[in-house]
């Protein structure tokens, strides 16, 4: 049996298009399926919309149309997006087809059947942009504005249905204490938990559906109340999953990838699915996700993102950074720019700058020299290796490092440590070159040997080098590859390994893969 590996990225509101943020993290999701796929894993990778709640009720009332017709606006200009950004999701999931309302209302019935719900009234604060209820004293604390947007915060009193949370917290601090990898980065871990300590309130998990034009999935037990946006959207994560079973068409279609492997979230939403998620599952007796990473924040030229700034990095501000340099680019830029988990700032200076010299002087170079030396001396046939000496150890000690440790660092979302492991390997062979001089070499028949030793290390570094940045970077080093002669099949375990790549492959140089830019 194949192990498999499920990873999730949000599903995005759709009231509005998406923008750098969405990607990132639908990026790096795609990374990590890629990754496993060639791993040899069983992968699923999922994303979608969120398309319920009030927030959508009224971004569709101001334009004047139904939030179904916004919602079926907007997802396309998702779904464009990510086949533009070459993700490969193998689901879409979306909020308002029946397949996930059914299991919704299914998952809740059976919440209550096991008395975890109960009527009550809730009477407090509410910030819509969030779908997020707010304390009393965060809401006075913020002088009754959203932390987020600085919208006012809405006042609600009204009869709902509560989720025993409180009941959960206990069982979810040990599940955290005891699974240090369960949310992740561990600053993140130990705010949850800090936070969790000082206790939880039951949460309010439905709305009255006239309040939201009816415009949710119905309480299965009191249809005049509506699923909370956020039981209803965690839920996605299961249902698209096609369980629990109903007897639809869907049924069991993934059940074999629960439970998750990794929630991928940016860390605005991360106590919705650190803490109401793992409780709604604990409720119902469902295994709970093996990890939650929360990445940071992007900002652009240095401040926070917004469209009256002008600042604001669109999806045709993507658009245009990826007709400039390449879609692989832009994937490489934002894996690579800053430590997954942290902060980061999108500037176009240093996008050209880590361009220039890590791709273009860098991996660029590297392969244009190689296979340029190859032409001239070997006619374009990679040479067989002869005697290694002390001069190769710490190129192929690079590629055994980028080998044994790559699966690892995925495993951590540590994708810039995975990439220093790939920076490391090409530095190292370019200070080989520079130190063998082949060039010199060459002009010594008696050295011919020596040469095709030489050549053979950085053929042979070129192909890791590109076999391991493929997740990140398909379409480039999927073309290179197949200069080289590599399947598009190359699994890590079959060809991952110092040594694979066989002598009298033919390697063709073509265009530069990333020519310099001013
Ligand atoms: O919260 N930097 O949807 P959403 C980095 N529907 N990531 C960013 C970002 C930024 N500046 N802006 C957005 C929702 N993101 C809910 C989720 S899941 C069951 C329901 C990314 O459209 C990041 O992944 O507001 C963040 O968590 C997500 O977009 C929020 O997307």
């Amino acid at each position: 049996m194949t192990d498999t590996y499920y990873v999730t990225t949000p599903i995005y509101y759709v009231n509005d298009k998406p923008h750098i943020g969405h990607s990132y993290t639908t990026i790096a999701a795609d990374v990590l399926a890629r990754f496993f796929r060639l791993a040899g894993r069983d992968v699923r990778f999922l994303t979608g919309t969120d398309e319920h709640g009030i927030k959508i009720v009224k971004a569709a009332s101001e334009k004047g149309v139904t939030p179904m017709e916004l919602a079926d606006e907007v997802v396309v200009h998702f779904q464009e997006l990510w086949k533009d950004l070459d993700i490969s999701n193998d689901d879409f999931i979306r909020t308002s087809q029946p397949r996930h309302e059914k299991r919704v209302q299914n998952l809740v019935a059976e919440l209550v059947k096991r008395d975890e719900i109960y009527l009550g009234k809730y009477e407090g604060w509410y910030d819509e942009g969030q779908e997020e209820f707010v304390t009393e004293s965060t809401a006075r604390d913020s002088e009754y504005k959203s932390v987020i947007n600085d919208r006012p915060l809405t006042r609600y009193s009204e009869e709902s249905y509560f989720f025993r949370l409180g009941k959960w917290a206990p069982r979810l601090i040990e599940h955290i204490e005891a699974n240090p990898g369960f949310v992740q980065p561990e600053a993140r871990r130990n705010e949850v938990l800090s936070k969790l300590k000082m206790g939880v309130e039951d949460l309010s998990i439905s709305r009255r559906i006239e309040k939201l034009g009816g415009w949710g999935v119905p309480m299965p037990n009191d249809p005049a109340h509506s699923v909370y946006v956020w039981i209803d959207a965690l839920s996605n994560y299961y249902t698209a999953l096609g369980v629990p079973e109903i007897g639809d068409e869907y049924d069991g279609v993934g059940g074999k990838y629960w439970p998750c492997d990794v929630h991928l979230i940016g860390k605005d939403i991360l106590w919705f699915h650190a803490v109401y998620w793992p409780c709604v599952l604990m409720a119902l007796d469902i295994p709970l996700p093996r990890c939650i990473f929360a990445h940071g924040w992007w900002t652009s030229e240095g401040r926070k993102m917004s469209k009256s700034m002008g600042n604001f990095i669109s999806r045709e501000d993507i658009a245009s950074i990826c007709e400039e340099y390449s879609v692989d680019v832009y994937r490489y830029y934002l894996m690579r720019a800053v430590t997954f988990g942290a902060d980061g700032d999108f500037s176009r200076t240093a996008l050209r700058e880590r361009y220039n010299g890590e791709l273009a002087n860098g991996i660029g170079n590297l392969l244009s020299r190689t296979f340029k030396m190859i032409g001239k001396y070997f006619d374009g046939e990679v040479p067989p290796c002869g005697q290694t000496t002390d001069a190769e150890s710490e190129v192929i000690a690079a590629a055994e490092k980028l080998h044994t440790s790559a699966g690892g660092f995925m495993d951590l979302c540590a994708f810039e440590k995975y990439l220093d492991l790939i920076s490391s390997l090409t530095t190292a062979t370019n200070v080989y070159i520079e130190r063998t001089q082949p060039f010199k070499l060459a002009k010594d028949d008696s050295q011919a040997e020596r040469l095709a030793t030489i050549l053979y290390t950085c053929a042979e570094a070129v192909r890791l080098i590109l076999l391991y940045l493929r997740p990140i970077m398909p379409a480039t080093c999927e073309r290179a590859l197949e200069a080289m002669g590599v399947s598009a099949e190359a699994t890590f375990s079959q060809a991952g390994a110092w040594g694979a790549l066989e002598a009298s492959t033919r390697v063709r140089q073509g265009d530069p893969l990333f020519p310099r830019k001013q």
